[in-house]
């Protein structure tokens, strides 16, 4: 059994983490309108792993006995400055989730609540490469400047991440 309380917020992070395949599906539409295929399939690709996120906590507000209830998603943004806009914007995105799967993780030790705390903690590891991840492509863009032969380097890189792999 879970409570109330731990139901509703597991709810609320399923929705955070489609939101999370929506806004990224959104930047890989973004990059395929700039021609830049690389960088649109690891958008795809993170775009996939997010539901596969939100399909974990789906399963265990399941296993838990809670009742899953699926909320609106908002709409993303479409489209971004640069490409360093965009992967700035994920990196603060991914800082985002961070900071409510912590809450989350809080949540869990108020109400003693074991299960939801070894749960998450796949999670907590999670973010610190998905931030990791996010950290290391702007900063390749910062160094990358106005270089369009440095850009398609990293859009060829970029390409070539498996569905559920990193650069
Ligand atoms: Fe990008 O991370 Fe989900 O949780």
């Amino acid at each position: 059994m879970i409570s109330k309380k731990l139901e509703g917020a597991l709810n609320h992070q399923i929705n955070e983490e489609v939101f999370s395949a929506y806004l990224y599906l959104s930047m890989s539409a973004y990059f395929l309108s700039l021609n830049l295929d690389g960088f649109a399939a690891w958008m795809k690709a993170q775009a996939k792993e997010e539901m596969s996120h939100a399909m974990k906590f789906f399963h265990f507000l399941n296993e838990m006995e809670g009742r899953v209830s699926l909320l609106a998603v908002k709409e993303p943004e479409k489209a971004w400055k640069s490409p360093l806009a965009a992967f700035t914007a994920a990196h603060r995105h991914e800082q985002h989730i961070s900071g409510r799967i912590n809450d989350l993780y809080r949540l869990a030790l108020a109400e003693s609540c074991y299960p939801m705390q070894i749960m998450l903690q796949w999670f907590i590891k999670e973010q610190v490469e998905e931030e990791a991840t996010a950290a290391g492509i702007v900063r390749q863009l910062v160094q990358i400047k106005d270089s369009t032969q440095g850009l398609w380097m990293l859009n060829r890189e970029l390409g070539a991440r498996q569905a559920d792999g990193r650069p």
